[in-house]
């Protein structure tokens, strides 16, 4: 029984160690979306990214333990995007194909 109550609170712990964050982007097209989506499961402590292009919002389920939103902000601004207030990277941004660029109308 010990063992029992011993392993139901671990499995309770790990879910708190999980949070949800949403991210304002600069997301434009399907290619971003699959950008950040792909570069983002590398990201160390995420475990789910979703970008929703009609929002231009990243949706990301994050062990809390591992990273937190300010480093997820840092990673999608290497990628080339806005986030929330930080702004994407030049070098980043600039690399980016020209129809995924933030100042091109939306397509
Ligand atoms: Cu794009």
């Amino acid at each position: 029984m010990l063992i029992i109550m011993l392993a139901l609170s671990a499995t309770a712990q790990e879910e708190q160690k999980t949070k949800e964050v949403t991210i304002k982007s600069s997301v434009v097209c399907n290619m971003c979306k699959e950008r950040i989506e792909h570069d983002m499961a590398f990201e160390k402590g995420v475990k789910e990214v979703t970008v929703n292009l009609k929002t231009k919002e990243i949706d990301i389920t994050y062990r809390a333990d591992k990273t937190n939103p300010d480093k997820l902000r840092t990673a999608i601004s290497k990628i080339g995007y806005d986030a929330d207030d930080v702004e994407a990277e030049a070098k980043a941004y600039a690399k980016l194909p020209r129809c995924c660029k933030k100042d091109v109308a939306p397509h």
